[in-house]
């Protein structure tokens, strides 16, 4: 039997109900977090946990639960699935109301939601690279914040995804922004560079590894926006995400990027990420 977590408690999944007018279900009134699991262990927690709390803040929603609460909850939740591989789907809602754009006046409590989802890391994405198509970044301004509101992002997933695709790279008129569900780096003259963490784009937790990754390994790095034209001339592209981890992009709009292999620095930090996961969680069955 599978189990989920629902406000607390550790239910049978198909026991887990939600409100109809659960302000996640009809707004989007909510904020979200994936976080991997290997070997059954989780994988920078910590990270995440901070960040679910920093978008619910964000939005004015106040979590009844300390990240610490949070922790033992989610390692319950693994431990009764027996989540090997995976990921932890995690959401916090505004809660229940009557339908009203306003948010509710009061104690109205949060809905957090947790499940399991079985997931194998992506080895053929890992070696080979993944083709991609750019797209204009038609979403909010606040995309720093993880919010449930995803339209945009499917639109651009979808676009990648009917033209044989894994992944849309955004822009915002010249400046690449991000993937629809990944940051995005460039190599330029031996340099990684991947756009600051503002408004415009998710601060991925992945990202963060990769940038400190960087550091420790004397690989020059720089976080400043990039255009399409330097995507374009780029020696090596990857994306990364807590599910994708670091995956080289191959290909972009049908042009290929370093003739359509994975390149030289991509391939180190995957290495270097593999290393990273396996000191946190264990040793990576291959
Ligand atoms: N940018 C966007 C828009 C994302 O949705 C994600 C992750 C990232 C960047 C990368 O962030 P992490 O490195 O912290 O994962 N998206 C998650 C998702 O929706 N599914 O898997 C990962």
């Amino acid at each position: 039997m599978e189990y989920a977590l629902v406000n607390g408690e550790i239910i049978g999944r198909s026991e887990a109900k939600i409100d109809v007018e659960d302000r996640g279900y009809q707004f989007g009134d909510g904020v979200y977090e994936v976080i991997r699991v290997y070997n059954g262990k989780l994988f920078t927690a910590g990270d995440h946990l901070k960040r679910l709390v920093k978008s619910a803040d964000s939005i004015g929603i106040s979590l009844p639960y300390t990240i610490q609460q949070l922790t033992e909850m989610i390692e319950e939740l693994l431990s009764k699935n027996n989540l090997e591989t995976g990921n932890i789907y995690m959401q916090v809602t505004r809660g229940v109301a009557p339908r009203n754009h306003v948010f509710p006046a009061g104690n109205v409590p949060p809905t957090l939601v947790a499940y399991t989802i079985r997931a194998v890391r992506p080895l053929d994405n890992l070696k080979i690279g993944v083709k991609t198509i750019l797209t204009e970044d038609i979403r909010w301004l606040r995309c720093d914040i993880k919010s449930l509101n995803l339209l945009a992002n499917l639109m651009a997933k979808q676009k990648a995804s009917e033209r044989g695709c894994f992944e849309a790279i955004q822009h915002r008129g010249q400046d690449v922004t991000e993937g629809s569900s990944s940051n995005i780096f460039i190599v330029k003259d031996g340099t990684v560079i991947t756009h600051e963490s503002n408004n415009l784009i998710l601060k991925g937790i992945t990202k963060d590894v990769i940038l400190d990754l960087c550091g420790k390994n004397n690989i020059p790095v720089i976080e400043r926006t990039f255009t399409v034209a330097e995507l374009d001339e780029a020696e090596e592209v990857f994306l990364s995400s807590t599910t994708a981890e670091v995956t080289p992009i191959i290909e972009i709009n049908g042009t290929k990027v370093n003739e359509g292999v994975p390149g030289p620095i991509t391939k180190k930090l995957q290495n270097l990420f593999e290393k990273e996961i396996e000191k946190q969680c264990g040793v990576l069955v291959r």
